[in-house]
């Protein structure tokens, strides 16, 4: 059967396809699989069911058609330059964004941005109607596509709708600044299950419903009043946190070439007695600022060295075309340059910052190398990367910073935690992770690592589809 007229009994609807579209030099195209939490996250959840992936390329113009990778079908959705500008860089990046992570940088409002919000969000249900088979199950991802579960369902009463929020759900005085607040609610709201990453951002979820949507609340089920002559819709609401593959990450992390790998990359840098290391999209919600600015005043007042001690921060390339990041990245670099001009000797640079993306090879030898890996976000709804990296420790030394702001630390309360606002508990909490007997790092990587390889990403889609199942067989007995 053509690949436009099959449907399936699962359907995943995310703003990005799990693929970069990559041009050869003879102009042969290919796809590769493209970094992100989500992207990260699903592909393993994918792999082995079969079903349906509908998101945008990545390009701007006219969608690719219809193609399957690894036994899924992938069905671009199209977004013309106009839209790649309000629908994605303005509504979702500049205005929900910001909104959603404390306003780090104030978010801008344009009612045109909500108006091509409203039409992509069409056009993905839409996509999402024609290969969802009859009663099928139809999963909705993160802040982009909020309307889509009110528009399926609309469409199709008959499949059930899942939403999981990769991002924080902000405080009820932040999400109330949006002039669509209600009908953001009224769009996840038609969703039988919705889950979040941490329980504060279900119960925010929860009084945005109560406070600015006027609907019923009661524990985690939220009322909506049906229509004339139509039953009432209950919308279930939990939380779900996301993990990592874990067991392909230790797996990758025991190979000999990972090994030789981390070993060559300690080298490269002058084989510093502790290596310090970041991973982060170069976004201002990753506090990568906060990280140098602590580990510089480390440096001017002698509590570290280099090549002694060294950091490597890679700051993978993001949302490029926006100010907020433009100055963000040209911040972050002016702080390197000043660091490594005052620090640095010949071939042992202070800072070793790379603004590349890398492949999983390459970051399990840099997790591998780390002997402190510094996570510390602002805002940041799980932070894949703390727990790729206590995954790869399988010898169990290592350390972890980690920011309170992050839904990793409600699960990773061993490791160093830190407030990145706070510069002088920050660089206090550093000299911990790096001065610690390794025997009591060991007992908490061990307790860490236990944690993340019992919760994998596995478990994480297994728990958030039998949620689903059971909300939407209790509306179905209800009903
Ligand atoms: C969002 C939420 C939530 C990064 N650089 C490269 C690369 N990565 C991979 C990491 C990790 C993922 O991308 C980043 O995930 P994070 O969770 O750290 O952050 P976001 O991209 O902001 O993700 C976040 C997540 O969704 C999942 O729900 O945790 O809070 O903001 O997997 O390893 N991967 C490769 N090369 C790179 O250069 N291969």
């Amino acid at each position: 059967m053509p690949p436009h007229q099959r449907t399936f009994d699962l359907v995943i609807a995310a703003n990005r396809l799990p693929v970069d579209r990559v041009v050869d030099a003879d102009g042969e195209v290919s796809w590769r699989r493209s970094p992100g939490g989500l992207v990260t996250a699903m592909h393993a959840v994918m792999s082995g069911r079969p079903g349906a992936w509908v998101g945008w390329s990545g390009d701007a113009g006219a969608a690719p058609e219809p193609f399957e990778i690894e036994g899924m079908l992938l069905h671009p959705v199209e977004l013309s330059e106009e839209e790649v500008e309000s629908f994605y860089e303005g509504f979702s990046n500049d205005t929900l964004w910001p909104i959603y992570h404390d306003v780090i940088v104030p978010a801008t409002f344009h009612r045109l941005w909500w108006n091509a919000y409203i039409a992509v969000n069409e056009r993905f249900a839409e996509a999402v109607c024609r290969l969802a088979a009859r009663g099928a199950t139809v999963w909705v991802h993160d802040y982009q596509l909020q309307l889509v579960p009110a528009m399926v369902r609309r469409r199709r009463p008959d499949v059930r709708i899942g939403w999981f929020d990769h991002i924080p759900f902000p405080p009820v005085e932040l999400f109330a600044q949006l002039p669509w607040r209600r009908e953001i609610l009224v769009g996840m709201l038609a969703a039988d299950f919705l889950g979040f990453q941490r329980t504060a951002d279900a119960r925010n979820f929860l009084q945005a419903c109560r406070r600015l949507g006027g609907f019923q609340a009661r524990g985690d089920i939220v009322t909506v009043p049906g229509g004339p002559g139509e039953p009432a819709w209950h919308a279930q609401v939990g939380a779900v946190p996301i993990s990592v593959d874990s067991h392909r990450l230790a797996e990758l992390a025991g190979r000999p070439e990972s090994v030789a790998r981390a070993a060559e990359i300690r080298e490269s840098i002058g084989n510093p007695r502790v290596m310090l290391l970041g991973v982060d999209r170069l976004d201002y919600t990753k506090g990568i600022r906060h990280r140098l600015k602590a580990y510089e005043e480390l440096l001017a007042e002698g509590r570290i060295e280099p090549p002694d001690v060294t950091f490597v921060q890679v700051a993978t390339p993001s949302r490029e075309r926006l100010e907020a990041y433009r100055s963000l990245r040209d911040v972050i670099e002016m702080t390197v340059g000043r660091i490594n001009g005052e620090y640095s000797s010949l071939g042992a640079p202070a800072v070793n910052y790379l603004h590349h993306a890398y492949d999983r090879d390459e970051m399990t030898g840099l997790f591998l190398a780390a002997d402190v890996m510094v996570v510390t976000p602002l805002r940041d709804g799980m932070n894949l990367v703390a727990k790729e990296y206590v995954a790869s420790r399988t010898d169990l030394s290592g350390a972890l910073v980690l920011s309170e702001f992050t839904g990793a630390y409600h699960e990773l309360r061993r490791a160093f935690v830190t407030n990145p606002h706070d510069i002088e508990g920050l660089k206090d909490t550093m000299m911990r992770a790096i001065e610690t007997a390794p025997s009591a790092k060991r007992r908490a990587m061990r307790a860490m690592h236990r944690q993340v390889m019992a919760s994998d990403v596995q478990r994480w889609a297994n728990r958030f589809l039998t949620a689903l199942d059971a909300a939407a067989n209790a509306r179905r007995e209800a009903g």
